[in-house]
C-alpha cells in the first residue's frame, strides 16, 4: 500500500498537481488530485473566505452553449467544500436595461466537491455592457452570495452557435446549437430551445421541431443528404436529429422552428430564388 501510495505522489509532483498537507507522517500523505485537470479554468472568483474556480472544456466563456464546472474552496482551510447546497444566475448589465439567459440549475457529479450545469450566454459584453455571475450557496446551514464580473466572449472563429428571435407568436427564444466535433460524416446534431419569459427568466421549450437544410454557400449552394430534422428529447431536454457534412468547408445550417401545432414560428424554405434562411447556425471546419 505504502507503495503504491509513494507511486502516486511521484506521478503527482511530476505533474505539478500536489497538493502539500500539514501532516508530518510521511505514511498519511494527502494526495489530491485535481479532478478537473485536463479541464481548464476559466476565472476564479473570491469572495467569503472562499474561492469558485470556474471550469471548462473551452478556454474562455463563449456566447452560445456553455457547459461550466465548478469547485468551491475553503482558503483558509485549503479544502474543497462537498456537497453545498449552491444555485447561480448570470446577468448581463447594459446600457438600458439588464438581463439574464438561459441556464440549468447546479448538479453535483460523481465527485461531490465538484459542480456542474450550463449556461446560453446570447450576447458578448464590450467595453462598457458586462456580465456579471452570482453564487448563493449556503455550507453547514450558513449562506454566502458571491457576485463578480466575467468576460464573455464571441467565439474564436467568429461562427454564430446561437440565435435570438421573435416568434410568429411574438414570443422571444433562444436557440443554442450545441458543442460539435464537426466530421465529414453524417453527425448526430443537438441544440436547445428557450423562451424569454422575462429579462430574467428563460424557461426550456419542449415538444417543438427543428428542421435543418444545411448548405455550402460557396459551391453553389449545395445540401448533403440523409439529415434528420431534430426532434424533442425529454430526458436530455434538447432537440436531436442527425447533421450531414459531405466535405470540409464553410456551412450554413439554415433553420426553421415550428411550434407543437405545426405552426411555423421563425425561418424559411431555400430555394432557387432564397438561398438562406433568415434563422441558422454555422460551421468551418
Ligand atoms: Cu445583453
Amino acid at each position: 500500500m505504502k507503495r503504491i501510495k509513494l507511486f502516486l505522489a511521484a506521478i503527482i509532483v511530476a505533474a505539478g498537481f500536489v497538493s502539500c498537507s500539514d501532516n508530518n507522517n510521511d505514511d498519511d500523505i494527502i494526495i489530491e488530485v485535481n479532478p478537473l485537470e485536463g479541464y481548464n479554468m476559466l476565472t476564479k472568483l473570491t469572495a467569503n473566505t472562499h474561492s469558485i474556480e470556474i471550469y471548462s472544456e473551452q478556454d474562455q466563456f463563449t456566447i452560445g452553449y456553455n457547459e461550466l464546472f465548478f469547485r468551491i474552496k475553503d482558503d483558509a482551510a485549503d479544502t474543497y467544500i462537498s456537497n453545498a447546497e449552491v444555485s447561480w444566475m448570470p446577468v448581463m448589465h447594459m446600457t438600458e436595461m439588464q438581463h439574464s439567459c438561459p441556464k440549468s440549475s447546479v448538479g453535483v457529479t460523481d465527485d461531490t466537491s465538484v459542480y456542474s450545469g450550463y449556461v446560453v450566454f446570447q450576447m458578448p459584453g464590450n467595453d462598457t455592457e458586462y456580465w456579471e455571475m452570482t453564487f448563493d450557496y449556503s455550507i453547514d446551514g450558513t449562506s454566502y452570495s458571491l457576485t463578480e464580473k466575467i468576460d464573455v466572449l464571441a467565439p474564436v472563429n467568429d461562427k454564430r452557435r446561437v440565435t435570438v428571435f421573435t416568434g410568429s407568436d411574438d414570443v422571444r427564444y433562444v436557440l443554442a446549437m450545441m458543442p460539435l466535433d464537426p466530421q465529414v460524416a453524417v453527425n448526430d446534431f443537438s441544440a436547445m430551445l428557450f423562451k424569454m419569459e422575462s429579462m430574467m427568466s428563460f424557461p426550456n421549450v419542449a415538444d417543438y421541431a427543428i428542421m435543418i437544410d444545411p448548405r455550402m454557400p460557396s459551391m453553389g449552394n449545395h445540401s448533403s443528404p440523409n439529415n434528420v430534422d431534430l426532434s424533442y428529447d425529454a430526458t436530455s431536454q434538447m432537440y436531436n436529429g442527425k447533421l450531414s457534412l459531405t466535405m470540409t468547408g464553410y456551412w450554413k445550417i439554415n433553420l426553421k422552428v415550428m411550434d407543437d401545432d405545426d405552426t411555423l414560428l421563425k425561418g424559411e424554405d431555400v430555394t432557387d430564388e432564397n438561398e438562406a434562411s433568415s434563422l441558422f447556425f454555422e460551421i468551418e471546419f
